[in-house]
Formats: structure tokens, C-alpha cells, sequence
């Protein structure tokens, strides 16, 4: 959330910012500004909305910004609302910040500086930053001994980018908490919340760790911790492998649902071809593997959901117990955690700060001896991500970049690796059977085609959308394995349509929310053919006895089929345990296509933003 793109170089910079932030959009959209140093000035433009707003308001005088230092930023707003005055840069005097993140004691800190004589034309905690540093210069006539003594100061998990007047060749950076990352150029250097918002100006990128403090000039990045100068790598990005762009489609959501046949099958092809495991998959970890006696998973939104799929596998195919929680909740109940505890983290970016904190405390903990044989791993699809370096194990997701904020073959991926991880703990403790392995192998073979046949549905589930447009609340039902995606389904639906949803497990309508069905009130049902199907059908019995009108996707053979207020799409059959990835599609087409017609920001749905980075 908030995204930040700063850059020094030989060449006019405002560009290579505004393009930047629009690639970092996903973080957040509320408003966006930047300044650049210009004669010794600060130019600084700031707006309310979208980059665009941004963009046009620059280019009514271009001159004004064409300088070859500048920071740049777009806005989820934490503290003080959507607003120009709180829109990022702060300036104080001849200091500028950039800043994702929140600095949980500015309040204390704001009340020293107004006495000290700072004035305040925001509401953000940010701005006591801008003073903090400007104060400290005027001391220390250093820039970067003023960012290290204002540091250590700040509550919270940030990352800064600040630039002085004074200082015309130089960015400094901070990250402590949120994500940050420096661009190398030849001449010119850049720091970006995201690489994604650098690759149209370099594929090499350094990645600061927490705490770290750099000092970047046109050719020279200087990182420091605790004070001290340290090295820290570079890497080399395959920019195609990052590819941003929406193509033919209307939305990054519709082509990202799209991608998801082919974003499952590289997934599932990581850990295992025709004959069974791939031999270099999770082999180093087989020991430490072998020793997991319970499975504890932590994940926030569509994450957390991915999670619960996986409880139902990790029991019933292995029997190891297995917990879901959310991170944000898990991380302040002083949880009970048993040794030999295995602790996945699931997160789309891998910044997700409440499970990043949730695991940071839990390895405290077993650094202290408090927990044995503790072992974590990270399921992500940002190899570089913070989580992927704290964690012992990291199972990437190989879903490619998703810009939608609306998560859907994240999901879908995170699905696929989580059965790879299952079967891999239940055969390295000799847990599965070898004809219930091959079964599996088989038919995570097979579900690649499965998904394309699922998005062949489209047109009818597009059809079917007309019928939510007035909709004011709905329930999605399934049962079993079903379940957790009747969840999903309804998160999809209320993000992106703003039409309240709930997801239910079928056998609790009659303990609550049975007195909400009328005849107004659109009932979503997954079916498939299953255990569980008969049952099912029995729920929704009791929705038609109350003249709910239901939408049902059901399993071609479960002789389910549409009447006056029944609409039935049928859904290939499916093998029961993969289901739930087959039948997480037609949910995602349904709230894609009421949120079209409703005529929402399906990529930015009001209020949210990408990459959750602060608690
Ligand atoms: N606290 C700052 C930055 C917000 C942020 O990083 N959001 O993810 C503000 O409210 O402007």
C-alpha cells in the first residue's frame, strides 16, 4: 500500500516518476504528487485521484518539473483523509518525504515540533517526518546523519524516500518494515516501492533489508546499517517474466482469470511431472520436513481462504492437524504454538505486514527456546519479498505479476502449490499411499484443461450477472472442500461490486441466515458432484421452500437443473479434492461481470489497494 518511486540521474526525471507510480497504482490511488529539485527549489504537484490527475496537472507545465532529482508518490490513505494537503511529498523547509508505512508515535513526536515552532498543514503522520529531518539538519548540515538520527526516533514499519534542497545529487532511502527497493542504473540510479514500477529503466535491482538506511547519487548507492556501510547484492530481473500489460482485455482482472489455466499448470509443474515428484522439489527439506507434527497457517483475505482449503487437505490426506488463522487476529490472542510446529505464511506479495508480524513474533519465540523444531515457510509470488527472507522454506507461487487489486490466480496458485506441499509432507512421512499419490499426480495433470473448459463458460456466467444489478446483499453457500470458496467467492463479489455478500457454510443457513432469504436475495450455491452433494441439496431445498431464488454452479452430472427460480450453470466434473480451484473460476467471472455492469473500478475498487503493507 502507498507506493513510492524516487530517481537521480543525467536526464529530466519526471517521466520515469509519473510512469512509475502508474505502475505502482495497485498500492493505492487515493491521491499522488512529487517533487523534484529544480534551481535550487522544490517543485512539488499534488492531487486527489487517480496517477492521471496527477499526470495531467504536470504536463500543464512541464518545464516547471524537468529536473534530474525528484521523488514521487501514490496514496492509501492511513491518516487524515484522501485530500491534496495530505497527499505525499511532505516538505519541510527544503526537505522532502515520501513514506509507506505509519509511524505509530507521531503524535507525541508532532507536539515536540509544534513546540519547537514546526507548523502542520496535514493530518498525516508523515509530515513529523519532513519536520523531524529538517530539524535535525539544521544541526547536523548532513543528510544522511540526519536521516540516521531521526530513525531510530520512528514507531512503526516504514520505508522513506527524502530529498534536500541542499543536496541536489542525492536520494536517501529508509526501509524498516515496508517494502523497498533500489534500481541500478549506468549514470543514473532509483528506489520504488516495487521493481515493477522501475522495469521500463532497468532490470538490476538491490534489495535493501530491514533497517537499512542507503545513500543513492547518479553513480554511487551507498547502503548502511546500524550505522555501518554494508553490501548488499545485486540481482538481474528477465523483464519479459514481469510482463505488466493488459493486452486485448477490458480489466487486468478478466485477463488474469484468464491466465490462470496456464499460471496452475507452471505451478503444479514445479513439484511434479507425469511419473510423480520432480526430484529438486523441496528435496533439501525432506529432514526438517519429516519432523512436522502440526501445520499452522497464517493469511489475511483471499490468502486466509486458500489456507482453509488447505486444513481440509492436510487432514484428510495426511491427518497431521492443521490450523488457519488470520494473521491479524493470531498475532494478538499469545497463541499456544506446539514444537515441531511447521508455519506457512501465505501472501500474494509477501508484504503483507499483519502476517509478517504474526510470523516475526512466533520466531522470536523459537529463537528464545520457546518453541523446538519450529519451521516456517513462505507461500508468495515475490521471490524477493520480505517474507520469502524470513522464512526457512519458500514455495514460490508461479502466477506471474498480478496488478488486479481483486486477487484471482494468486489464489488459485496459492491452491495448486499448497497440494504440491501437502503431498510432499504426507509422502516424505510415509503418510499417503501410493495409489492415493499417483491419483493426485494424475489429476493435478489433468486440472489445467479443467480450467480452460471452466472459462469457456464465460458468456453464460456474464448473462447470468444481469440478474445481481440491483442486488443489495447476497449469500454464497457450499458445503465440504466448497466451503472455504463460498468465502472466497463472496469477498470476490463484495470488493469489486460493493454488493454486500456473505459466504456460508450450507449447514449453518438454518442457524442464522435462512431469516434473510426472500425472494429479493440471490443465493450463489457451488455444487459439484461430491461427498457432500446430497446433503447440498438439501440446503437448498430449504432456500426454495422460501422462495430464494438460487444461481447454482453445479457438476454436470449432479442432475441439478434450472427452473423457474433456479438458474443452473453446469461446471464439468471435476475430481472432489481439486474442486475447489476448478470451481473458484466461475465465482471470480460472476463478481467480475456484476461489477462491469455495475459499473465499478474493477481493477481499484474504491477504499482498497494491493499489497497490504500496514497493519
Ligand atoms: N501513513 C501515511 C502513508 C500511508 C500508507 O503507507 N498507506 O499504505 C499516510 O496516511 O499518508
Amino acid at each position: 500500500m502507498c507506493g513510492i518511486v524516487g530517481a537521480v540521474a543525467e536526464r529530466n526525471i519526471s517521466n520515469i516518476l509519473l510512469e512509475g507510480l502508474k505502475r505502482l497504482e495497485y498500492r493505492g490511488y487515493d491521491s499522488a504528487g512529487l517533487t523534484i529539485i529544480q534551481d535550487g527549489e522544490l517543485h512539488r504537484e499534488r492531487q486527489v485521484g487517480k496517477v492521471q490527475e496527477l499526470v495531467n496537472a504536470v504536463n500543464k507545465n512541464p518545464s516547471f518539473f524537468d529536473g534530474r532529482i525528484g521523488i514521487a508518490h501514490t496514496r492509501w490513505a492511513t491518516h487524515g483523509e484522501p485530500a491534496q494537503c495530505n497527499a505525499h511529498p511532505h516538505v519541510s523547509g527544503k526537505v522532502a518525504v515520501v513514506h509507506n508505512g505509519i509511524v505509530e508515535n507521531y503524535a507525541p513526536l508532532k507536539e515536540e515540533m509544534i513546540e519547537k515552532g514546526y507548523s502542520f498543514s496535514s493530518q498525516t503522520d508523515t509530515e513529523v517526518v519532513a519536520h523531524l529531518i529538517a530539524d535535525a539538519y539544521s544541526q547536523t548540515n548532513d543528510l544522511l546523519k540526519a536521516v540516521e538520527q531521526v530513525t531510530p526516533r520512528l514507531h512503526g514499519a516504514f520505508a522513506l524516500g527524502i530529498v534536500h534542497v541542499d543536496n541536489p545529487n542525492v536520494l536517501i532511502t529508509v526501509r524498516l518494515g515496508s517494502p523497498l527497493v533500489i534500481g541500478v542504473g549506468i549514470g543514473e540510479n532509483f528506489i520504488a516501492s516495487d521493481q515493477l514500477a522501475l522495469l521500463p529503466v532497468t532490470n538490476r535491482f538491490m534489495y535493501l533489508e530491514e533497517g537499512d538506511i542507503a545513500l543513492i547519487t547518479r553513480d554511487s548507492i551507498s547502503v548502511f546499517a546500524d550505522g555501518q556501510p554494508v553490501s548488499r547484492p545485486i540481482k538481474e530481473l528477465d523483464a519479459k517474466q514481469h510482463n505488466a500489460d493488459k493486452g486485448e482485455f477490458k480489466h487486468y482482472m478478466l485477463k488474469e482469470i484468464y491466465e490462470q489455466p496456464d499460471a496452475v499448470a507452471r505451478t503444479v509443474e514445479m513439484g511434479v511431472d507425469l511419473k510423480g515428484f520432480k526430484p529438486e522439489f523441496l528435496s533439501r527439506h525432506e529432514d526438517r520436513l519429516n519432523e512436522v507434527r502440526h501445520v499452522q497457517i497464517l493469511a489475511c483475505g483471499t490468502s486466509y481462504h486458500a489456507g482453509i482449503v488447505a486444513k481440509y487437505w492436510f487432514e484428510s490426506l495426511t491427518r497431521l492437524p492443521c490450523s488457519v488463522e488470520i494473521a491479524s487476529e493470531f498475532r494478538y490472542r499469545d497463541p499456544v504454538v506446539v514444537d515441531h510446529t511447521l508455519m506457512i505464511c501465505i501472501s500474494q506479495s509477501g508484504e503483507t505486514a499483519d502476517t509478517l508480524s504474526a510470523l516475526r513474533d512466533i520466531q522470536r519465540r523459537s529463537d528464545a527456546k520457546d518453541i523446538n523444531g519450529f519451521l516456517s515457510l513462505a507461500l508468495c509470488n515475490v521471490p524477493t519479498s520480505s517474507l520469502v527472507r524470513e522464512t526457512d522454506i519458500f514455495l514460490p507461487t508461479l502466477a506471474g505479476v498480478e496488478i488486479g487489486v481483486a486477487s484471482t490466480k494468486a489464489f488459485t496458485t496459492q491452491l495448486a502449490a499448497l497440494m504440491l506441499l501437502v503431498l510432499k509432507i504426507g509422502r516424505v512421512q510415509s503418510r499417503i499411499s501410493d495409489d492415493t499419490f499417483s491419483k493426485m499426480v494424475t489429476e493435478l495433470n489433468n486440472l489445467s484443461g479443467q480450467l480452460y473448459s471452466c472459462l469457456k463458460l464465460d458468456q453464460s456466467i456474464a448473462e447470468m450477472s444481469d440478474k445481481f444489478e440491483d442486488k443489495k446483499s447476497t449469500l454464497f453457500l457450499g458445503r465440504g472442500i466448497q466451503f472455504p470458496i463460498a468465502l472466497e467467492g463472496a469477498l470476490k463479489l463484495k470488493e469489486i461490486s460493493y454488493i454486500h455478500a456473505e459466504g456460508y457454510a450450507a449447514g449453518e443457513l438454518k442457524h442464522g441466515p435462512l431469516a434473510l432469504v426472500d425472494k429479493d436475495m440471490p443465493i450463489v450455491v457451488l455444487a459439484p458432484k461430491d461427498s457432500m452433494l446430497d446433503k447440498l441439496k438439501a440446503n437448498m431445498q430449504e432456500v426454495h421452500a422460501r422462495h430464494g431464488e438460487l444461481f447454482v454452479f453445479a457438476g454436470e452430472t449432479t442432475q441439478i437443473e434450472s427452473d423457474e427460480r433456479q438458474h443452473v450453470i453446469h461446471v464439468p466434473d471435476v475430481y472432489e479434492l481439486l474442486a475447489p480451484i476448478v470451481y473458484s473460476v466461475p465465482v471470480q467471472l460472476l463478481s467480475y461481470h456484476v461489477a462491469v455492469m455495475r459499473g465499478t473500478d474493477v481493477d481499484q475498487p474504491r477504499n482498497l489497494a494491493k499489497s497490504v503493507t500496514v497493519e
